[in-house]
């Protein structure tokens, strides 16, 4: 059965242009996008989505990072959406990304990473109804 996950494509991607590349990236990986949204992160909002790293030492430099420019959220529909995303975005490090993946075409470094993906399918619950209402997802059920 197809599910949905939670992407975001961060402000370094919006500020280099890349957002269509990433879009383009990832329907041409098999998704379909069911819900999306430009929007401007407040701390609160950046640290709210974030508060599993709260009190790490990378926490302050992401949440500022995540709230320099816009980003898109959107919810995405595959088989196995949680598990494809990660392996089509690739690992965190860019460094480490395996070749052809968003993060080995578009990130800079482990902070300016390109993209967000959900990490399991209870993340990707949390993360969905974090951006999303029940009716903006309501016909694309989990
Ligand atoms: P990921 O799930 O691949 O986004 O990675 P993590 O959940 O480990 O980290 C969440 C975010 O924290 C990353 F996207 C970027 C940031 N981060 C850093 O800035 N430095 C680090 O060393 C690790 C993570």
């Amino acid at each position: 059965m197809k599910k949905m996950t939670l992407m975001i494509i961060k402000p370094d991607s919006i500020a280099a242009g890349n957002a269509g590349n990433i879009l383009a990236h990832l329907e041409e990986a098999g998704f379909e996008i069911c819900a999306m949204r430009m929007l401007k992160l407040s701390g609160e909002t950046a640290a709210g989505f974030y508060a599993e790293h709260t009190g790490k030492e990378f926490f302050a430099p992401l949440i500022e990072f995540m709230t320099s420019g816009p980003v898109i959220v959107a919810a995405l529909k595959r088989e196995n959406a949680v598990e494809e995303l990660r392996r089509v975005i690739g690992a965190t490090d860019p460094a480490e990304a395996k070749p052809g993946t968003v993060r080995d075409l578009y990130a800079e470094n482990k902070t300016r990473n390109a993209i967000h993906a959900s990490d399991s399918p209870e993340s990707a619950e949390r993360e969905l109804n974090f951006f999303f209402s029940r009716s903006e997802l309501i016909l694309n059920q989990f």
